[in-house]
């Protein structure tokens, strides 16, 4: 499917594709309002225009899927995306592709990472952002890298506790089995 208009959703659902493996291109002045649900197997959504414009959220369901920018300049300020979209990888190898090379990238996006799985992009001067969850791969012109290498996700502080406990819990678990 390829949208240089206007798709609007009842229901806040906009598209629902349903068991295919589907590809979705937003092109020049293209606008969703509402969600758009890929389902099972191998998805790919492109945004190739300046002016793709979204309100709803992402979500690629099962299988390995790709969210591609293509022919679009990561500086122009030209996202008009709602301020969050959350776009959601869901089970499967799912991949962020971009035309530029990674060394660009980091240098026009602000990464923020929100959780383990959850990394919030902003691009450029735009005040959008883009939040990508359960997302493993990054795609560049330079390379494959893993979705950990834009940014270390920070161990969040009751985590050590919480694991030197259950080491504690081990070892006393040992001891009474022996006794
Ligand atoms: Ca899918
Ligand atoms: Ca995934």
């Amino acid at each position: 499917m390829r949208n240089s208009g206007v798709i609007t959703g009842t229901s806040g659902i906009a598209m629902d594709l349903g068991l295919d493996d589907d590809t979705v291109e937003m092109a020049d002045f293209s606008a969703v309002t509402g969600d758009i649900l890929f389902g099972e197997r191998m998805d790919r959504l492109v945004i190739d225009g300046l002016t793709g414009a979204f309100s709803g959220s992402v979500d690629f369901g099962t299988g390995d899927d790709v969210f591609e920018v293509a022919g679009l300049s990561l500086m122009d300020g030209d996202w008009m995306f709602d301020a969050i979209t959350e776009i959601y990888g869901g089970a499967g190898i799912d991949t962020l592709s971009f035309s530029t090379d990674f060394a660009t990238f980091l240098n026009e996006v602000t990464v923020s990472v929100l959780d383990a799985v959850t990394y919030a992009l902003r691009f450029g001067d735009a005040p959008a952002q883009l939040v990508f969850t359960d997302f493993e791969t990054l795609r560049f012109s330079d390379g494959t890298y893993a979705m950990s290498d834009l940014a270390p996700v920070p161990l969040p502080a009751g985590l050590w506790l919480m694991l030197s406990g259950l080491g504690g819990f081990a070892v006393m678990r040992r001891r009474k089995s022996v006794a």
